[in-house]
């Protein structure tokens, strides 16, 4: 049997495996709506399965899920896997508008959606012809076209699954969307033994994970680096999970961490400055034995205020979605500040030119590339994208780099004009796109400028039309009604012009030092 169609499916792995194994009364969630063993997982994982089977969901089918971190999200995903069916779980800061376009796209019939979202999940199912089952996990209102139906996760019952779906290695096992620099976002399609890899690769091999830990991620299991972190990681090595259903704060966290006592702490770098501003104990993360930062390059001032208020290492890496999780990343006790780290065991990074070929000098910036097993098959209906981004066994990260003296790599920011808001991809585009609409607006550019903790923010450069003002307040009022609050620009600037190249291109080089200066 070649390895790619060797059996194997990632939700027996990292739920029933334990079970088997005498591990069924060890903890795995401690949740908002309730705490679970591994054995009561695994009755959670199959009640799940069941219920989409009883509404007809068939292998690789995918199943969209728009839902807070708890029990049901994590049933949702892994009982999806189980029968073999594809999960996709999408953003919760999407408005409806934004969540309609990756609905349609995707395809899916089925959308499952908790009651704090109900709202969003109602006027994207409006634009989602091929929705045919709303499932929620709570009482909401929810009114949709008719022949939609609409029934609650705890009224579904079925055959409950006695095994898995015969998934193989290399079958879909998940779907992540990621913003790109134009247009929609794209799926980045996963499969079954990239769970396992990153499991082992990054869990394993760079924290060291056992049995023992205990997880608290800041991101959600909607994002790559989330699912990661408080799905994969723990679950590989029957640890647990504690899941927060709101929007994290850092006396959320704290009240976490004091009640729960993580071992691991995962965050991006915009909340490790939040916890510096914020008033929680200097002692809160005194049990926690390493913490985490990915979503942007965390920099050093940051890293070393964490480790002096509250004496923790903060390990910094780098991923992707289409990597899946962390591919480069500082070890624990060996950290170099203002670096991303060295590859992940399993993954292989080069530096490439212009003219592609492969930069070996230090100090040299270029262009990241990676090959590794966890790599995402392509993206879902984009073959133009998907051939320009999976060049073989090699992916473009789209991030410039240069190694340094020591074999550690830093990052130089992107190839493309993506930025990053939180940890969260923006397109400037859409921005602009956005701002555009605005009467007062004649020609915008959104760049990325650094604030005070040297952490990037979108700004909006605003030329006015004739006679109008720029009205800061206003324009960010009028992102935060069109688009995900996370998108709006932190800061806006009236500009009399925006810096163009020859052939009207926006040199935004410049623009980044002006608002920089
Ligand atoms: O942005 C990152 O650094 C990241 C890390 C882990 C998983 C996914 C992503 C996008």
């Amino acid at each position: 049997v070649k390895p790619s169609s060797m059996p194997f499916n990632a939700a027996e792995y990292l739920v029933d495996r334990h079970v088997k194994a005498g591990r069924g009364e060890r903890l795995a969630v401690v949740a908002r709506s309730g705490t679970l063993t591994y054995r009561e997982l695994s009755e959670e994982v199959k009640r799940s399965a069941a219920a989409f089977r009883s509404i007809g969901v068939r292998p690789e089918e995918r199943v969209m899920l728009c839902m807070a971190d708890d029990i049901q999200l994590l049933a949702g995903i892994l009982g999806a896997m189980y029968i073999g069916a594809v999960p996709v779980p999408t953003s919760t800061m999407f408005t409806g508008a934004e969540l309609g376009k990756v609905l349609a796209d995707s395809r899916a019939r089925v959308l499952s959606v908790s009651t704090e979202f109900a709202e969003a999940a109602q006027a994207a199912v409006a634009a989602a012809p091929e929705v045919t089952d709303v499932l929620l996990d709570g009482e909401v209102p929810f009114t949709v076209r008719r022949g939609v139906r609409v029934q609650q996760w705890l009224d579904l019952e079925g055959d409950i699954p006695a095994r898995p779906y015969d998934t193989w290695q290399d079958s879909p096992a998940l779907w992540l969307y990621t913003s790109g620099t134009t247009g929609l976002p794209k799926a980045a399609m996963h499969r079954h033994s990239s769970i396992r890899m990153v499991a082992e690769a990054y869990g394993k091999g760079v924290l060291d994970m056992g049995p023992n830990d205990r997880c608290l991620s800041v991101a959600k299991l909607f994002f790559a680096y989330g699912i990661g972190n408080s799905c994969f990681f723990p679950f590989a090595v029957g640890a647990s999970v504690i899941l927060e259903r709101a929007r994290p704060t850092p006396q959320v966290v704290a009240e976490h961490v004091k009640s729960e006592q993580p071992t691991l702490f995962f965050a991006v770098p915009t909340f490790y400055s939040a916890l510096l501003h914020s008033d929680i104990p200097d002692d809160t993360f005194a049990g926690v034995r390493q913490g985490v930062s990915a979503g942007e390059a965390l920099p050093p001032v940051l890293y070393q205020r964490i480790r002096d208020r509250f004496g923790l290492e903060v390990l910094d890496g780098i991923g992707s979605t289409e990597a899946l999780h962390i591919f480069l990343s500082n070890r624990p006790g060996a950290v170099h500040p203002g670096s991303s780290g060295v590859a992940v065991p399993g993954y292989d990074v080069e530096l490439r030119d212009e003219q592609g070929a492969v930069i070996t000098e230090a100090g040299k910036p270029g262009d990241l590339y990676l090959r590794g097993s966890s790599v995402a098959s392509g993206y879902w209906c984009r073959a133009e994208t998907t051939r320009q981004v999976f060049q073989g066994e090699w992916l473009r990260t789209g991030d410039t780099y240069m190694r340094n003296e020591d074999g550690t790599y830093s990052c130089l920011g992107r190839s493309n004009d993506m930025l990053k808001a939180g940890g969260i991809w923006v397109s400037p585009a859409e921005v602009e796109e956005r701002l555009l609409e605005h009467p007062a607006v004649a020609e915008v550019a959104v760049v990325a400028a650094p604030d005070a903790d040297g952490l990037d923010k979108p700004v909006a450069c605003v030329v006015p039309v004739a006679g109008a003002t720029v009205d800061a307040d206003e324009l960010i009022a009028w992102c935060r009604e069109g688009l995900a609050s996370f998108k709006r620009p932190r800061a806006v600037v009236h500009v009399e012009e925006l810096p163009k190249t020859a052939t009207g291109k926006i040199r935004r080089n410049v623009l980044r030092e002006h608002v920089y200066g």
